[in-house]
């Protein structure tokens, strides 16, 4: 299989995590490419219309995106505990947490686009204010979620790890520990886990 992904992805490193979580990294041949909304990739183009990492080919098969259909995907391959419940109750809850963290990311990496990739003349106050809000919001919501979490590493919790990484990385100036004790400890955590070690954003 081979796996268009960019270091700084925090999608892609959903799919990496879960690569390296269910022992199928060494099946993954993984591509370094470089992407951006306003400079479409060729070679990317022709696996994927939509031009985003992460795309996953797979012989035999065809190409999957996005994040989550890959990660199901993944997950359907090894025997180990899954990383999506199968149904029920859990499955919903997996999934949403899931949506929620995605959320997070959607509005973030516009935060980021709009900030390196817009020309500043183009910038728009009250835009940028409307994904911060989205941010804020779903943080407060994982901040009041993640003590019922436990141990599990599951999907949303992935997901969620990937969202916390991202913002380190691209918005540490927003310290989003202070106001979200919670998730800072439990993000303490799960970020020594030798998956998240070795997919750190750079
Ligand atoms: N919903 C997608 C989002 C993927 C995404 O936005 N990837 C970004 C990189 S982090 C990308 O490829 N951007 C290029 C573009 O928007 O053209 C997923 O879950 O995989």
């Amino acid at each position: 299989m081979r796996l268009w992904y960019n270091p700084a992805s925090p999608f892609a490193r959903k799919v990496r995590i879960v690569a390296r979580e269910t022992g199928l990294a060494e099946g993954i041949d993984e591509v370094n490419t470089v992407v951006s909304p306003v400079k479409p990739n060729a070679e990317l183009a022709r696996e994927n219309p939509l031009i985003k990492i992460p795309t996953l080919a797979v012989p035999g098969e065809g190409t999957l995106y996005d994040s989550a259909v890959i990660c199901e995907y993944l997950d359907s391959l090894h025997p180990g505990a899954p990383l999506f419940p199968g149904a029920g109750a859990e499955r919903w809850r997996a999934l949403r947490l899931q949506a929620l963290g995605d959320g997070i990311l959607d509005a973030a990496v516009l935060m980021r686009y709009e900030g390196v990739v817009r020309p500043e003349a183009l910038r728009w106050g009250d835009w940028i204010s409307g994904q911060l809000e989205k941010i804020r919001g779903g943080l407060s919501a994982l901040d009041r979620e993640c003590a019922g979490w436990g141990d599990r590493f599951a999907i949303g919790q992935i997901t969620a790890a990937c969202v916390l990484g991202y913002l380190d990385f691209r918005f540490a100036e927003q310290d989003w520990r202070a106001p979200h004790p919670a998730l800072a400890q439990w993000y303490a955590g799960v970020a020594q886990r030798p998956s998240m070690k070795a997919t750190l954003p750079q």
